[in-house]
């Protein structure tokens, strides 16, 4: 055991990567397993607050390319499932520690989308957050996780692109579109900053998982980086950001900015946010809706194996 031990430390203090059948302490396996299932089961869950307006998109271009996102956020649920499948897990125990609210997802989801500004809005700060919060995980210690980050990235900054761009279009539309735009800015502010989880001083992951080497950086530091990534292209979009708080500091060359409801993050968490039960009522739907199919897929590989 002891080792074991050496190999592992020995690996992450030269900065290369745990592959699968490397040596790990548990508690590793088990950070892991635990990071990347919630990060498969925000990709999925994911899909449904968009996903509410493929069939009410305004125009064919833009359902098509709804669609189109949609479909990338359950590809990025599956390769982290696969990921997750490394360290041991069973794809249908974590599925069914989801459904039944024993495993987390990001706080995000558990907002309403409103209007169609909300696809916009999704797309430049939520996946504008995702990203920022997902490009150092590339770097992640663990082989798997960050081989598949670097697609997911790729795909999420196109996310963040078309989302930005739908905004553009809607700014330079009506007052009740500008109007609309400003109304889901206001709605999901707040929440994206909540993405990156507790402030450092309430987190109790983030000291061991920065001396592993799967976060690279604070959630507080990310936080700081989105803003100050933000701020500049709301002034280009023409939209206000709503905290009184928000300036540029010259001193720490950094935006200050006001306290998220450190409560409401708590509420939504624990499974008590507006549209907690609703997202987790139509998951189990779906899974229950699927198994024909994966009742079919397992008789034709033991009709395969025999
Ligand atoms: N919501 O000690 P920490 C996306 C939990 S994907 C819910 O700071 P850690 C793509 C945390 O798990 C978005 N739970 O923990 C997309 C921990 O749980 P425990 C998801 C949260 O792990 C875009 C406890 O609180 N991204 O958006 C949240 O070091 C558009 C204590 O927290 C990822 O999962 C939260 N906001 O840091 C899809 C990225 N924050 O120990 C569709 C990978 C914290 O009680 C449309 N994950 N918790 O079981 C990470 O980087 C990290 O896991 C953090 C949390 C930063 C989320």
């Amino acid at each position: 055991m002891g080792d074991v031990m050496l190999d592992f430390e020995d690996t992450i203090a030269r900065d290369q990567r745990i592959e699968p059948r490397d040596p790990m302490p548990e508690a590793y396996r088990k950070t892991m397993i635990r990071q990347i299932a919630q990060h498969a089961h925000s990709e999925i869950i994911g899909m449904q607050p968009e996903g509410e307006w493929i069939t009410r998109a305004p125009t064919l271009r833009r359902k098509a390319i709804l669609l189109a996102k949609v479909q990338d956020e359950a590809g990025h649920g599956l390769y982290l499932y696969s990921a997750a499948e490394t360290l041991g897990a069973d794809r249908g125990d974590l599925t069914t520690r989801l459904i039944e609210g024993r495993q987390k997802y990001s706080s995000i989801f558990n907002y309403p989308t409103l209007t169609f500004a909300d696809v916009g809005v999704i797309g430049w700060l939520v996946d504008g957050a995702a990203i920022c919060n997902q490009v150092p995980l590339c770097r992640s210690s663990y082989g798997p996780y960050g081989r598949a980050m670097i697609r997911i990235c790729k795909e999420e900054s196109f996310h963040q692109r078309q989302g930005y761009e739908l905004l553009m279009t809607m700014m330079r539309g009506t007052d009740v579109q500008r109007e609309m735009v400003q109304d889901a800015v206001n709605r999901w502010w707040w929440p994206s900053l909540m993405m990156f989880g507790p402030p450092d001083g309430d987190s109790p992951n983030t000291a061991q998982s920065m001396a592993w080497k799967i976060k690279r950086h604070t959630n507080d530091e990310l936080r700081q980086r989105f803003v100050d990534m933000s701020v500049p292209q709301a002034v280009s979009l023409g939209v206000t950001l709503p905290d009184p708080a928000l300036r540029w500091n010259e001193e720490r060359g950094h935006h200050d900015f006001g306290t998220p409801d450190w409560d409401e993050l708590k509420r939504v968490i624990s499974g008590d946010g507006p549209m907690n039960a609703a997202r987790i009522t139509r998951r189990r739907q779906a899974h229950e809706d699927g198994a024909w199919v994966r009742a079919a897929a397992a008789a034709h590989a033991r009709k395969k194996a025999s």
